[in-house]
């Protein structure tokens, strides 16, 4: 993914004609789109190929399965025309190293989630954030996810992929965290859904988070 705004948008919604509506009034300020199971479990995963050509597309799956089931997933989402994929790391080594080879074959990215961003992500994730992060730079993984709610957990992961690897972030606005002091802590990307496309005007909640970040 190229990086020009810093932003990714978390298209939450559940129906074609808003997703399309707000994509196309956010393009600009965005450098992908975040498609996940609200809206592929409401319009089917034949959006990803209409977003795909607004901007490039990540499909939020947390892909969180047995590798031979991870392969089939991925390959779906890749010839359904997403640019990357993201996968839960927890499931070991194996699974995402499935992940990552098909990725490669389709020359796409894929990017691990390490610790979640709202409350209940300390429980299981915090103790195991760390490991999962290095799991994810020993196999090949374009990136990780870590959370934009608590900006020091960032700059651990950080210091744990080294700077090889993109930290894309979840939990600006809605959740709490700030676009700015995510950036400040490491982070390459955040992502933001309901603070974009909750607003009356899409496009100003997207440039105002631009802005901020001075990306
Ligand atoms: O800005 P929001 O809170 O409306 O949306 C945040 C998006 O990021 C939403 O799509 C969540 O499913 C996702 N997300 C988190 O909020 N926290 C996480 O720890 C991880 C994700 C995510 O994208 O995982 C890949």
């Amino acid at each position: 993914m190229e990086k020009k705004n810093c932003l990714i948008l978390a298209l939450d919604v559940t129906d074609r004609e808003n997703a399309l509506r707000i994509a196309n009034e956010v393009s600009e300020y965005v450098d992908s789109i975040k498609v996940g199971y609200p809206l592929v479990l409401g319009e089917g995963l034949g959006i990803v190929k209409e977003l795909a050509e607004l901007a490039p597309v990540i499909a939020d799956f947390k892909v969180a399965d047995i590798p031979n089931t991870d392969r089939l997933i991925c390959e779906h989402v890749f010839n359904a025309g997403a640019d990357a994929i993201i996968t839960h790391g927890f499931t070991g080594r194996d699974s995402l190293d499935s992940c990552v080879k098909v990725a490669e074959e389709y020359d796409r990215d894929v990017y691990v989630v390490t610790e979640m961003s709202h409350p209940g992500g300390v429980e299981f994730f915090r103790p195991v954030a760390e490991t999962i992060a290095q799991m994810a730079a020993d196999a090949g993984a374009t990136g990780v996810v870590a959370p934009a709610t608590r900006p020091e957990r960032v700059r651990d992961i950080r210091k744990i992929i080294g700077d090889d690897l993109h930290i894309i972030s979840p939990g600006v606005g809605a959740q709490g965290g700030s676009a700015a002091d995510v950036i400040n802590a490491g982070a390459d990307w955040v992502i933001v859904g309901r603070s974009i496309y909750n607003s009356n005007s899409p496009a100003d909640a997207a440039m105002k988070i631009c802005n901020e970040m001075k990306c």
